[in-house]
């Protein structure tokens, strides 16, 4: 792990990528990903918070590790006609990797995923939520501001008739365990295997799934 911190934060993609096939030659892809990429990401999270590490190293520590995705994992695909159940969403904060990864899970699995994209802000996602009435939205967030703003989303979706089923990940609701709770969304995963698991006991599986599945 040593090595593929200290090549992330020196910017040698190279190093970086030949240590990511490294670790792939023992495991799978998703292994991988949750043993080396997530964890370095997170040391060099710290070392930015203890002012050891310049911010400008951890941008560029993610783009490097966007470039090692794009190669381990299959390129997004989006099939809007097909209406999906299922829609995702960086809410109120840009850090791309952790829905990066949820949405490529999804796409494997063949479960239909609309992808809002990044920085949604509030009033944004309330609008397109009531316009394509998703069975369950996916909201991703970082920051523990954006993670406590889901409160207010929460509260503005309770209006519909019928809201979609939240579900929430992120760094902040790995921290503090209860704070998905707080904040009134109905469930939290921690990684993209645990909500495929979610969307399955939710009746939401591979491609075609009926749209009157009841919550
Ligand atoms: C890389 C990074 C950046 C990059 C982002 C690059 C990019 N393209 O995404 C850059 C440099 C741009 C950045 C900027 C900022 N960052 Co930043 N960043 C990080 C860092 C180091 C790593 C995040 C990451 O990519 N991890 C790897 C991914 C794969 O992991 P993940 O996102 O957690 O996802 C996993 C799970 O959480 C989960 N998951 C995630 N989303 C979802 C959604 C669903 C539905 C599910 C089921 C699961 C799930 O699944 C994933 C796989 O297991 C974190 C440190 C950390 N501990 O997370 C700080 C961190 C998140 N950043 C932080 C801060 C403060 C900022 C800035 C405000 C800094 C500044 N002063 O400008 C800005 C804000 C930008 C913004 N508006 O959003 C703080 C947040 C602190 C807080 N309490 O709020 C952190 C925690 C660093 C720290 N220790 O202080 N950042």
């Amino acid at each position: 792990m040593e090595v593929f911190l200290q090549a992330l934060l020196s910017l040698d993609r190279e190093t970086a990528r030949r240590q990511m096939r490294l670790a792939l030659s023992d495991t799978n892809p998703a292994t991988a990903i949750e043993t080396l990429l997530i964890p370095t990401m997170e040391r060099i999270g710290a070392l930015w918070e203890q002012g050891d590490v310049a911010l400008s190293q951890v941008y560029m520590s993610g783009r490097i590790c966007e470039g090692i995705l794009d190669e381990l994992l299959p390129v997004a695909e989006t099939d809007e006609a097909d209406n999906p159940q299922t829609i995702i969403a960086v809410f109120e904060d840009s850090h791309a990797l952790g829905k990066r990864l949820v949405v490529s899970a999804l796409r494997v699995a063949r479960i239909p995923v609309q992808d809002y994209g990044l920085g949604v802000t509030l009033e944004e996602l309330v609008k397109k939520v009531r316009q394509d009435r998703p069975q369950v939205l996916l909201i991703s967030v970082l920051m523990l501001r954006s993670a406590l703003r889901v409160a207010e989303l929460v509260r503005q979706l309770e209006a519909m008739s019928e809201r979609p089923y939240i579900i929430v990940g992120g760094a902040p609701f790995l921290l503090d365990a209860q704070l998905w709770r707080q904040v009134g969304a109905d469930a939290m995963a921690a990684n993209s295997a645990e909500v495929l698991r979610l969307l399955k006991s939710l009746g939401i599986s591979a491609a075609k799934a009926e749209r009157s599945v009841p919550l």
